[in-house]
């Protein structure tokens, strides 16, 4: 149910004092709650926004969760970084005590059409253009949810924005679609899916569910934009409700955004094309972009968006950093920073997109995935991969034979100036690891960041 009543009378706690609990904390207060937060963390001496908050009335605790507290709240909200077995979930199931994600609770205050994106890969890109795309048409849009803060804050916090958006686009994660009750999005969008956290879920089939929630109250009234080149994209839709569409880079038969002879077409009606730009002229680099730009133009077309208007903004669209992201030709080499990539299937996806020669970093904190797809994509463009960090054992243990392999034991930079040895001029030089970054950055961003910094002598 959209709109909920003002919660003055009521408890809201909120575990988790991260991006998420700080907005939904700001949310519940203006709406009149009582709010009540705590995070697992010794209270940190940086700012994590604890004293505004408690300047606005929240009670703010650190060091752990008040489970009495908590589960006599009215509303539970969890932050989706909080891992579903972690002890004070564990304690508030035990207690018959229910939660709900932060997004599930924003959407009950967002008073506006909503498009919900998510997908394995290429969700950020793809939420992003399509916001930029309807921008480009003359909507105003609110942009937010597992995005991140360099694009947009929190679902909560587009919920406060003054005033209300012609759309909200949202950006969300299995983590949060998981303790959703009523969220119901006008438009929902599903990029792509390939197994992905498997060192939170047990297994593909437990985070695919968790991903198929997105059409749990699904109406007649709902718009689906759906992967017309992924089988397992239609199988998670199942048979929900709504008017379905698709987009394909391969072309498939009955797709409504399409790649053509390189050019990108729009079909919504049967016996209607309208082309919008050749491909080459899109500013993003590798063919998933193109589909994450037919995916975009496909839900601003259906959000009202003209069709000159979106070829015109997607002309115009910069890409996103850390996303096959051009750093630079320095030394002789094309420098390309595809930290994002921090699962097999982004880096296949990168792998395709560049035919080489390139020299590939891969490493990071190891996720526990199946690596046969990536050898797979290892074609013979690829001079050589420079294996380091924690997933470096299991990595050349699993891609032995297929390229020239280095085994880097020591730092980053350290990864960096070998793979910057063994590279010759003209070599892309591509770091898209295949692992989050969490053994050795705080964020696949910081990671990011570090190696630009390196590939122009920065550091
Ligand atoms: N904590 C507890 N108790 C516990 C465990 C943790 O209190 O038992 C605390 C931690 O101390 C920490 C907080 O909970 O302070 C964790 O918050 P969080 O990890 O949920 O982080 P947020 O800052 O709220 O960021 C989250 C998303 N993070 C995750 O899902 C891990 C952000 O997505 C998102 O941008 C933000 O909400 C706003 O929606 C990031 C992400 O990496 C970008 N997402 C993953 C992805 O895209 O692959 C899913």
């Amino acid at each position: 149910m959209r709109q909920m009543e003002l919660l003055e009378g009521t408890t809201i706690s909120i575990l988790g004092l991260g991006a998420s609990g700080a907005a939904a904390a700001r949310l519940a207060l203006k709406k009149g709650g009582e709010v009540h937060v705590s995070d697992s963390r010794v209270e940190p001496s940086a700012s994590t926004g604890a004293a505004e908050l408690r300047s606005l009335g929240a009670r703010v605790e650190f060091g752990g969760h008040d489970l009495e507290r908590v589960a006599q709240a009215d509303t539970v909200v969890v932050s989706p970084g909080i891992h579903p077995d972690a002890p004070v979930l564990q304690a508030l199931r035990a207690d018959g005590c229910r939660w709900i994600s932060e997004p599930e609770f924003a959407f009950r205050f967002l008073d506006g059409p909503l498009i919900a994106v998510t997908g394995t890969n290429g969700k950020t890109t793809t939420a992003a253009m399509t916001a930029h795309l309807l921008r480009g048409s003359g909507f105003s849009v609110g942009l937010g949810g597992n995005i991140g803060a360099d694009f947009g804050p929190p679902a909560s916090g587009l919920a406060l924005m003054d005033p209300v958006p012609d759309w909200f686009v949202v950006e969300v994660s299995s983590f949060q679609l998981a303790d959703i009750v009523d969220f119901a999005p006008d438009i929902g969008v599903v990029t792509n899916l390939a197994p992905d956290h498997l060192d939170r879920y047990p297994s593909v089939e437990a985070y695919y569910a968790d991903k198929a929630r997105l059409f749990e109250n699904a109406t007649s009234e709902s718009t689906w934009v759906l992967n017309g080149d992924a089988p397992e994209v239609e199988a998670l839709a199942g048979d929900s409700p709504g008017r379905r569409f698709r987009f394909s880079v391969q072309g498939s038969e009955g797709s409504h955004a399409f790649l053509r002879e390189g050019e990108l077409i729009l079909r919504l009606e049967e016996g209607r094309e309208d082309p919008l730009l050749p491909d080459r002229e899109l500013p993003t680099l590798g063919r998933h972009n193109t589909g994450n730009a037919l995916a975009a133009s496909l839900v601003a077309r259906l959000a009202g968006a003209s069709k000159s208007a979106i070829a015109r903004a997607l002309r115009e669209f910069r890409p996103l950093p850390h996303r096959l992201e051009a750093v630079g030709i320095v030394g002789g080499l094309r420098w390309v920073n595809d930290s994002k990539a921090t699962n097999v299937a982004a880096t296949s996806g990168a792998l395709g997109s560049l035919e080489g020669p390139l020299v590939l970093m891969l490493g990071g904190k190891d996720k526990g995935e199946d690596l046969e797809a990536l050898r797979l994509a290892l074609h013979q463009g690829v001079r050589a991969a420079v294996l380091y960090g924690e997933a470096r054992g299991r990595m050349a243990l699993a891609l032995e034979g297929s390229v020239p392999l280095r085994v880097v034991d020591g730092s980053f930079e350290e990864a960096v100036s070998v793979a910057r040895e063994i590279s010759e001029e003209g070599d892309v030089l591509l770091l898209s690891p295949a692992c989050s970054s969490f053994d050795m950055f705080e964020s696949y961003v910081a990671r990011g960041i570090r190696f630009s910094a390196l590939a122009r002598g920065e550091a």
